[in-house]
Parts: structure tokens; sequence; C-alpha cells
């Protein structure tokens, strides 16, 4: 057996298809997972005439690979991780390549980078996005860390990536964190985006009384407009699905729980520690935390009344409106993660360019969508833009839009329908086109009570005031 191009640690199924993914472009690879019958069930079910070699411990994994050795790791996020690391370190020489394909916290990924850079290793921590079928296809893949490591690898990963704009959906982000931060804020717009469109469904479904099927349509239509994108083609494919069982739609039957991994969490974290305004996607993280409050829900729904639905709704109107305030929330999730990413970059030195995040968005990866296309050529045409809305056709789009977005939200709010991301969507934009806040009345509230002192707008200066004097 000649010696393997690259090499993939840990098989679950992003592993094994990633694998087979590198061995259809050419390259031959040897794979190795902690417990043998993963490998051998990958080795019998999928891989028989490819250039894919099982191996069942990691010397003869090691062994097999052409040098300098690259490798991608594609295990469980956290301590599988460094556990790995742990034992493949001590095999490896310097200049051999590992990439972390996996969804690595960023501090994570920093320490790991140090720890590999003390072996002479070059260590790459690369965000994949695209699912199972991204994987096997072509996955947008965000890269960071050590440079001279892309120079070795990145022709692999860009011969797998998808095919979106202006080339493969791979790149080079950024040093230290940079490509494991950019798959964070990713997955957090993500988490924004699946909100919002939950909550049209369900304004769809209570509001307007409409089935899975009617309501499949809307999307459908919606996913030829400016809101095509993969996450509007899921959603429609999904609601039209029949549960065989029940004769309804699937849907239906499934429990109102979403379960999260942390990259949703991780990233409102980040944010709050950047100072950056990203409330939708906090508000997401947040919605499924309450969706995971089954039994309480259940209880509270007899306790706590809400009002009565409307029964003169205009269908017609509210789906057009609907449209607007999806259309609106899903640019201003684009908006904040991209904000964040702009602050997150300045903060800790990756010198993102934007305009090429949001280009490898733009196939492969879960949010990707024709809206990411003018997203990129905003920030390529201004590298600094502090807020998407200023640039054009977002501009346009929010003036046409946003009365959709606040009919939208009064209905829902009338009608008792949480809509928690679309109503952050537009406080967040209200905010920020106000120049003159309320913030004034919290500069006097906390000199008030803790003499913090407070600035005025006719001089400059600190000044205190004894509120409470005569
Ligand atoms: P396993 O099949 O032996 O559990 C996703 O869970 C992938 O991460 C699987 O391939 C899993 O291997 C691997 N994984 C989980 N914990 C690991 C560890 N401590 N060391 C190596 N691989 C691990």
């Amino acid at each position: 057996m000649s010696a393997s191009d690259i090499g993939v640690i840990g098989l679950a199924v992003m592993g094994q298809n990633l694998a087979l993914n590198l061995e259809s472009r050419g390259y031959s690879v040897t794979v190795y997972n902690r417990t043998a019958e993963r490998t051998e069930a990958f080795a019998e079910s999928r891989t028989a005439g490819k250039r894919i070699h099982p191996t069942y411990d990691l010397e003869s994994f090691v062994a097999s690979l052409e040098t300098p050795r690259k490798i991608l790791m594609m295990v469980k996020a956290g301590e599988a991780t460094d556990a790995l690391m742990e034992q493949l370190l001590p095999l490896l020489d310097a200049g051999d390549v590992l990439v972390d394909g996996g969804n690595a916290h960023y501090a994570d990924t920093e320490r790991r980078l140090a720890q590999a850079h003390t072996c002479g290793i070059l260590y790459l921590g690369a965000g994949i996005s695209g699912g199972e079928a991204g994987a096997l296809h072509g996955p947008a893949i965000m890269a960071g860390g050590c440079r001279e490591a892309y120079i070795v690898v990145g022709p692999m990963l860009e011969a797998v990536a998808a095919q979106g704009v202006g080339g493969a959906c791979c790149a080079f982000l950024g040093p230290a964190s940079a490509g494991h931060y950019v798959k964070m804020v990713h997955n957090g717009i993500e988490y924004a985006i699946m909100q919002a469109l939950a909550e049209a469904y369900d304004l769809m479904r209570r509001v307007l009384g409409m089935s899975g099927q009617g309501a499949a349509e809307v999307f459908a239509e919606w996913n030829r407009g400016p809101l095509a994108s993969y996450l509007v083609e899921i959603t429609a494919s999904i609601l039209r699905y029949s549960d065989e069982e029940s004769g309804r739609p699937l849907v239906e039957m499934i429990l109102d729980t979403a379960a999260q991994k942390g990259t949703g969490k991780w990233s409102s974290q980040s944010a709050l520690d950047l100072g950056t305004p990203a409330p939708s996607i906090a508000a997401a993280v947040f919605a499924r935390i309450v969706s995971s409050l089954k039994g309480e829900r259940g209880e509270a729904e007899a306790l706590l009344p809400g009002p009565e639905p409307a029964a003169d709704v205009d269908r017609s109107e509210l789906l057009d409106a609907l449209r607007s305030a999806t259309l609106l929330a899903v640019v201003i999730a684009y908006a904040q993660g991209m904000r964040q990413l702009r602050d997150a970059s300045k903060e800790r030195g990756y010198g993102l360019d934007l305009s090429e995040v949001a280009r490898v968005w733009t196939a492969g990866c879960i949010i990707r969508s024709q809206l990411l296309t003018p997203i990129a050529e905003a920030f390529k045409a201004e590298p600094e833009l502090p807020y998407l809305l200023l640039a054009e056709p977002f501009r346009t789009m929010w003036i046409d839009h946003h009365q959709g977005l606040r009919r939208t939200l009064a209905r829902a709010h009338e009608a008792g329908i949480p809509v928690p991301v679309m109503s952050s969507s537009l406080n967040v934009a209200d905010a920020y086109r106000t120049a003159r806040l309320p913030a004034n009345l919290l500069q006097a509230q906390r000199d008030f009570f803790g003499a913090h002192t407070y600035r005025r707008v006719d001089r400059a200066g600190s000044f205190h005031t004894e509120w409470e004097s005569p």
C-alpha cells in the first residue's frame, strides 16, 4: 500500500462523509476511529473499490500517511479532541499538519494551536458547515490558525468544498481561532434564521389556521424571491412531509422542544463579552431554552390566559406582511452576525475580510442564501461597513419592508403568539436608527443611586447631582 494523501480520524457521519468526499476528489485516505467496530462497519459498507484504508491503531494510521502528514480530526468537540491530541502529537513530526474540523470553542482552538506549535505541528481550526450531505458533496469550510498549514492542506480542503460565488467555499480567514469563531457566528445566525422561520410558521398556523401543506406552499413561494435559501427550502419540504402512521404532517407529530449543542450560546456569550449588539441570536437561544420547559409550559397554559385569536384577519395582507417580517428578520440576523465578526476581528486581531466570509457562505453551508451575494458585495465595496442595513440593497429592503414587520408584530402580540426573533430584530433596528435614545434617563438613575456621574448634551465634562436636595 502506498502512503495515503490524508488521514481522517473520527468516523461518525461527518468524518465518514468527508473521507468519501476526499476520495472522490482523487485523494487516497487513511481512516481511524477510537472504536474499531465503527471503522469496520464503515469499511464494509461504504468503501468498496475506493482508495480508503482503514487502520485500527494510531501508530499504523500515522505510519500510513505521506509526509508531511495531513490529518483531519472529526471527533466530538471538547474533551475528545484533547484526549486524541494527547495520543497523537507524540507520534507526529515537525511540519505535519493537523486540522480540527469539529465545532471547537474558539478558546480551545487557541490553546490547542499553542500546544501543537510547541511540537512544530502546523495547526488549523476549521469550521465545517453543511451537515451530512454537505460533508459528502461539498461543505463550506472556514479555516483559521496557522497559515503554513493552509498552504499545505488548503488545496485539499478547497477540492472538497462546495462551489459558490467566485469559487470554492473554503478559505483561510485569519490567524488563531478565526475559523472556529466565524463558524460559531455562522451557527448563531443559523439559530436566528431558523427561529424566525418557526415564528412565521406559527403565525400561519395559529393566526391564519393554515395547514402544513398550505404553509409549505407559502415557504416554497418565498423561496422563489429574495428569501431564496437552503433553510426556507427545507422548511417547505418539511411542512409537506406526511407521517405514514398518523397521515398528518410529520412536523405536527414532533415534540416541540428544541435541542442545542452550544454554538449559538457561545456566539451570544461572546457578543456580550465584546459588547456587540446581537440580540436576535440571543433571543433564538433563549427561545430554545423556553421550548425545553415543556412541562411548565403545559401547566402555565391553563393558568395564564392570553387573548382570543382575532377573527377579522385578511389572509393575503398578513401573508404579505409576514414575508416582509421574515425577510427583515433574516437580513437583520446576518447584519448582527457580520457586526459581531467585525467587532471580534478588531478585538481579537483576526483581520477578517467580511466580504470573503460572506462569499464562503454562498454555498455548502446551512445559512447559504441568495442574500449572501449582495452581502459579500456590500462588504467588498465598504470593508468597514458598520451595519449591513446601511448599505444597498438592504437599506431599500428596510424602507420597503419595515411596515410589514411592524404589522406582523402587532398581529402576533395581539394574538399572544411569541415572536422573539422577529421582535428583537425590529427593536435592534429601531434603536440603531434612533439618534436620541432614553439612555439619558439611565445615566440619571445611575447617578441618583450610585453617584456614577453623567455627561451633558450642552457641554463637556462629568457631572453629579444631589438629586434629593431641595
Ligand atoms: P467513537 O466511535 O469511538 O465513540 C463523534 O462522537 C466521534 O468522536 C466518534 O468518531 C467518536 O469515536 C469520537 N470520539 C469521541 N470521544 C473520543 C475520544 N475520547 N477519543 C477519540 N475519539 C473520540
